[in-house]
């Protein structure tokens, strides 16, 4: 045994330990900063100050691995851009000037804020924003509900809430649960084949999604490389040439927006040539023939034309899929990320129902959260009355607004709201852990030109962003994870986070909700701080768990029990048949749910608005597809920009084309480059990636430079690199949900002097400019 894993042996079970000067803490991880994951660490203090981080080789999520994210943490943590206390606006919003004041100063603001507008509108004029999966994505909905009063929480103007909610409302109502790609993630004992019925898939489809890279939705993307050494094959659909598609059987490098044509054709291939699972289907889903009617007409050579996939790869791909046994599917955002996303969510959904890979070892798994626990974007919505319910704004998309899946209110109507005062005007807006400006918003410059006329915006956040000096009257510095006691749930396993270190005066999400929440609505918060809120949720909304926080920080992560095929069991419906937890109870490849509102029951894909195809004579100005935001180890969306570590791997914001479509725009490697189109534009620096097709650009999300002045107009920069200055707000699918981030047109041109004079953000901030 080497030295390092005798000293990992030795500290085998303990959860803190000395070495040397320093003090060890075995913990798990959940923002800020960012990331959907929650590895195990092992935290290196010294004299209370977070010195390193490790990963912890006994976690059975991670192993020991750790990204460079984790790994700079003391950076984050330790950051000299950090305020250290809670400030008040002094000057003009985007000024820049604050007066600091005591957590109680800030609080007394707020409540007599929120009383005022309690008084005068209505609490339904408050709304409160978060962004993507990070460790208040139930402390902010509660304080909506249960502080505030009103029932508009929502994500960060993020445009048809499109991050996994389209996903995520397909699959509770099409198999009434939520299912994952099995890399036997649900076992403590993980790759052990001998002791658990996991095996490992036969086939692995990485669709539209860069798990290396972006860890996303609690999945570890170095399963995939787990398996593959355990004998998994590939396919991957992207438009570009991934790590992960460069170890692929299959790369189906579509056009970006055309996965719901792809996976119809896909579904065409199976059922024509008979390789579905009969039985399965016969048995457990209901409208196969409804099903097989509606891919008819998508023959793989329709296809071709739309996806620019060549249909021999279509149908190679399909029946390599259907024929492995067991094969799963792992999808991510940019299935999300088109007005289609719920008709394309239900295509790809319905490809693992008819394989018969639901539920089985190695298949798409059914998961729940550990134990039970069911704290998400509902969590205190039931403290509402049902007449405040009523007035959530986007009430008209029941399959988003309406309790039952993941709901929320609409981002977009939201918007809408503030521009028009209809249905009624927003007075107030909580901004937690988003950067709408820089990030989250697709149109960037609309949502810093309505933002800008409320009454009262409050941002939390661990750093003073573009948002924050724009529009905050009241700033709250949040805690980073090293400085939290809390716990996390995200399906399994079950997670303890133990608080380290403490910069300066600033507190955590859970401490602040607690904090404002005893002061508005005391009979809602029967706790005093973190560690007592934790344990609420651990003994009253936790039901299978026995421990408090102390003993959750013993066990560090608690596996449940788990088991496959839980529909044969009469595991999944509340009545304990048989079946699956939908109307028919089987999987509803026609879905009764959306008929009933309305919605096309079957999976069906359309041109994006705004391409090649759709909008011909758009297209003759801007003649590259354009797709945004493809995640990079680096920088977890705006986060990271202050760290000299992510900086020196990744200075500037990048975009890429191919070769010949960079020489024929006489481009070279590292040019900075305009990004444009009818909305408005945005300079990146050239990557020339040979993989992409030459009509298609990827370009990068969430840029702002901490390094650049605070004050306007400059904001840190924040519109000069934001490939949101480019796409629209507003334009969703039916349901509400899906919105055209991945699927644009742009020109590109160089750069030079002469129409570099004037910024983005000197256009946007002093001249009302872009998106009229
Ligand atoms: N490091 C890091 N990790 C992150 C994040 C981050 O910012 N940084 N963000 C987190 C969040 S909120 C999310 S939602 C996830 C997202 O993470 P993923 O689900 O992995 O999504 P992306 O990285 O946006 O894109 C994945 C791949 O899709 C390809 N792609 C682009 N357009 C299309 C298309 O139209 N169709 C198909 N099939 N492929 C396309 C891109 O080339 C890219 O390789 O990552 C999470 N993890
Ligand atoms: N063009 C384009 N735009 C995109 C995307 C894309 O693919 N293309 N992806 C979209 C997607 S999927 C998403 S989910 C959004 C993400 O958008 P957001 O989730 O809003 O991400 P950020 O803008 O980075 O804002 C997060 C802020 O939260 C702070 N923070 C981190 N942890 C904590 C915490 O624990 N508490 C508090 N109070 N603050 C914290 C960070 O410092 C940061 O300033 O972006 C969207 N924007
Ligand atoms: S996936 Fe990477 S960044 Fe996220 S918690 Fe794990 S090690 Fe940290
Ligand atoms: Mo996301």
């Amino acid at each position: 045994m080497d030295q390092a894993n005798s000293y990992y042996e030795a500290h085998k079970g303990e959860v803190e330990w000395r070495d040397g000067d320093y003090t060890v803490t075995r913990t798990t991880v959940w923002s800020g900063p960012g990331c959907h994951d929650g590895c195990g660490v092992l935290y290196y203090t010294k004299d209370g100050k977070l010195e390193k981080v490790e990963g912890d080789p006994d976690c059975p999520f991670n192993q020991g691995t750790l990204c460079m994210r984790c790994l700079e943490m003391p950076e984050a943590v330790n950051h000299p851009d950090r305020p250290t206390g809670p400030l008040k606006r002094a000057g003009e919003r985007g000024e820049n000037k604050w007066e600091s004041v005591t957590w109680d100063e800030a609080y007394d603001i707020i409540e007599e804020k929120v009383r005022a507008i309690w008084k005068d509108y209505g609490a339904e004029s408050i709304a409160c924003m978060i962004g993507t999966g990070r460790n208040n994505c139930w402390q902010i909905p509660y304080l909506c509900y249960a502080a505030f009063g009103s029932p508009n929480f929502c994500l960060g103007f993020l445009s048809g809430e499109s991050c996994f909610q389209p996903r995520s409302a397909a699959m509770a109502s099409m198999n009434g649960d939520f299912l994952i790609a099995d890399m036997s993630q649900q076992f403590e004992s993980r790759y052990d084949t001998e002791n658990t019925e996991w095996v490992p898939p036969e086939m692995i489809v990485v669709w539209g999604c860069n798990p290396i890279a972006s860890n996303s939705d609690n999945f570890y993307g170095g399963w995939v490389v787990d398996c593959m050494q355990r004998g998994s094959r590939l396919i991957t659909v992207d438009p570009s040439l991934t790590w992960l598609a460069a170890r692929s059987d299959y790369w189906l490098r579509l056009r970006p927006g055309t996965d719901g044509a792809l996976a119809l054709a896909m579904l065409n291939v199976i059922i024509s040539e008979d390789l579905y699972d009969r039985e399965f289907v016969e048995k457990w889903c209901y409208g196969f023939d409804e099903l097989a009617e509606r891919v008819k007409e998508w023959t793989p050579e329709r296809a071709e034309a739309v996806c620019w996939v060549p249909k021999d790869t279509i149908i190679g791909a399909a029946r390599a899929y259907a024929k492995a046994k067991p094969a799963t599917i792992h999808w991510g955002l940019p299935i999300d990320q088109a007005v289609v996303g719920i008709p394309t969510a239900q295509a790809i959904n319905a490809l693992w129902a008819v394989t018969g890979n639901t539920d089985v070892p190695g298949g798409n798994i059914i998961i729940r959260n550990a134990f039970e626990q069911n704290v998400s974007y509902n969590y205190g919505y039931q403290t509402l009355p049902a007449e405040v319910q009523a007035k959530r704004i986007g009430a008209e998309y029941p399959l988003m607004s309406k309790a039952g899946f993941s709901s929320t209110a609409h981002s977009d109507s939201i918007l809408q709201a503030i521009e028009t005062g209809k249905p009624y005007p927003i007075r107030m807006l909580w901004l937690s852990s988003t950067n709408p400006i820089a990030n989250m918003a697709s149109d960037a410059p609309r949502v810093y030109r309505a933002v800008r006329t409320l009454d009262f915006v409050v941002v939390s956040d661990p750093f003073l962003t573009p948002t924050a000096v724009a529009f905050a009257d009241v700033f709250l510095p949040a805690s980073m994870s090293c400085e939290r006691n809390t716990q996390r749930v995200w399906w399994v396993p079950l997670r303890g986070m133990k608080k380290v270190t403490q910069f300066a005066d600033v507190r955590s999400d859970d401490t602040i909700v607690t904090d404002l929440g005893r002061r508005l609505h005391p009979e809602n918060f029967p706790w005093t701080d973190d560690i007592g809120w934790t344990n609420d949720i651990l003994v009253n909304d936790t039901p299978g768990y026995d421990g408090d926080f102390e003993q959750l920080c013993k066990d560090v992560y608690v596996y449940p029990a788990f088991e496959y095929r839980k529909h044969e069991k009469g595991l999944l419906r509340p009545d304990g048949q048989p079946g699956f937890n939908t109307p028919s109870g089987r999987i509803e490849l026609y879905n009764s749910i959306f008929a009933l509102w309305g919605y096309d029951p079957l999976p069906q894909w359309e041109e994006p608005s705004c391409s090649p195809y759709a909008s011909p004579e758009l297209y003759e100005q801007y003649p590259f597809v354009l797709t945004t935001g493809a995640r990079s180890v680096e920088f977890f969306h705006s986060e990271h920009r202050q760290l000299e570590t992510s900086r020196e791997f990744h200075p500037d914001p990048l975009f890429e084309m191919s070769p010949k479509a960079a020489e024929a725009a006489g481009l070279s490697e590292g040019d900075w480059c305009w990004l444009e189109n009818h909305r408005g534009r945005c300079r990146q620096k050239l990557h020339v990636n040979p993989s992409l097709d030459d009509r298609v650009v990827r370009a990068e999300h969430g840029w702002w430079f901490p390094e650049q002045e605070a004050a306007e107009p400059v904001l840190f920069g924040v519109f000069d690199s934001n490939i949101n200055n480019l796409l629209p707000q507003c334009e969703n699918g039916p349901t509400g949900y899906g919105a055209p981030y991945k699927n644009q047109l742009c020109r590109v041109y160089a750069c030079t002097e002469e129409n570099s004079a004037e910024l983005p953000t000197a256009c946007v901030t002093r001249k009302d400019g872009y998106s009229k």
